[in-house]
């Protein structure tokens, strides 16, 4: 079947703003889009049917680190690959582990050749190298599949940033060229997307955009962001990437953000997004509505019995009321976490549709900065 393509569908006159469509072989994605976060194949709390249906989720993203370890490679290949497996059948991008081997592994050891890690569950050894996590995304399946990086924390020693960048590189390499040894395993193209590094230091990230950008790849990614920096931070590190990434290409800022950052991130330029936020705060009782946000387990909503957000084209938005999810919440009903989850979700699908709206009609920019003061009052 086909590489990944992309077609540029409009561009804002008044930032750099563009939407657009990617085609996969598990079908087409319109952009900027977000990518509800499913680390271990299930978004949690929600079932495919209400990914499909009440989110209508475009494409969902997975991760290495954790489908290794449970239910491991045997089970998903024999499955046929994480779509058979899940049962989604729409695009998937899973995470090289990269990311979570330092963020949850213990006893991590990063060499030349890989990391040597402990596996948050049971303790147990294991070594990710750039060809075995190759191999594991190829047993997962994704329609999009990410390099093996190394995403240094915030702040980093520029001696230290450079020395890691180096290494992204050179593993970068090394994922290509396993990439290019191994056939695909289930009769469709997956792609392979790089991952620009280089912390907080401009030389850096320049140097790492142009590596990245040079690979030709059908996608790029721009990593080490949102790991703490300030915000403002984040954006001008963003933009200098966007600025230097091909604009034919789809470009992904990986684990962004609040609303505000996602629309902020689209105005440079950006076209994909995931986070775990709409979920993980929702699970907390924090919600995202077209008014603000809600904490609704604040004792103001006991006798609310408006909807939680009735703008938004999700029938569990529009059905139940916020005095009534509240209750849940107090109660510790599990109902709760999947109210709140599917809610959340649907309202970020709800931002990156209407960003895309605004972009086709020429009013994205006006439009951006009179939502964010909305979007961020607290109810
Ligand atoms: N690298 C990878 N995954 C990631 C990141 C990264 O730098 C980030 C940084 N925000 C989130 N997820 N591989």
């Amino acid at each position: 079947m086909a590489a990944l393509s992309f077609e540029l569908a409009g561009v804002d006159s008044n930032s750099k703003a563009r939407a657009g469509v990617i085609t996969t072989d598990h079908g087409v994605i319109q952009t900027p889009i977000f990518m509800p976060v499913g680390t271990v194949g299930s978004v949690k709390a929600v079932t495919q049917q209400q990914l499909y249906s009440e989110i209508n989720a475009q494409i969902i993203l997975g991760n290495t680190y954790h489908l290794y370890l449970r239910p491991g490679v045997d089970v998903l290949e024999a499955a046929g690959g994480l779509h058979h497996f899940n049962g989604w059948h729409r695009p998937i991008l899973t995470d090289s582990g990269g990311y979570q081997v330092f963020s949850l592994a213990e006893n991590r050891k990063i060499t030349e050749q890989g990391v040597l890690f402990q596996s948050h569950i049971d303790g147990s050894r294991h070594l990710f190298t750039p060809e075995s996590v190759m191999d594991i995304q190829r047993s997962i399946g994704a329609d999009i599949i990410m390099a093996f990086d190394e995403c240094p924390p915030y702040p980093s020693e520029y001696t230290y940033a450079r020395k890691s960048m180096e290494l992204t590189h050179r593993w970068l390499d090394r994922c290509f060229a396993r990439l290019a040894e191994t056939p695909d395993k289930y009769g469709y193209t997956q792609n392979l997307f790089p991952i620009i590094q280089g912390s907080t230091f401009p030389d850096l990230r320049r140097a790492s955009s142009e590596y990245i950008a040079s690979c030709n790849a059908t996608g790029n990614a721009i990593g080490g962001l949102s790991v703490g920096e300030p915000e403002e931070m984040m954006y001008e590190y963003t933009a200098l990437c966007c600025d230097i990434l091909p604009a034919d290409k789809p470009r992904y800022l990986m684990g962004v953000g609040t609303p505000w950052n996602i629309l902020e991130g689209i105005s440079l330029g950006v076209d994909m997004f995931d986070c775990v936020m709409p979920t993980r705060n929702g699970r907390n009782g924090m919600l995202f509505t077209t008014q603000g946000v809600v904490n609704i387990r604040n004792k103001k909503w006991a006798t609310d019995f408006s909807v939680i957000d009735p703008s938004l084209d999700c029938e569990t938005s529009r059905y139940y009321t916020k005095a009534y999810l509240r209750h849940l919440f107090v109660a510790n009903e599990i109902l709760a976490l999947q109210i709140a989850s599917i809610h959340n979700l649907a309202f970020y699908l709800w931002l990156v549709k209407e960003a895309r709206l605004r972009i086709l009609a020429g009013d994205f920019d006006s439009w951006k900065k009179n939502i964010i003061p909305v979007l961020k009052q607290r109810l």
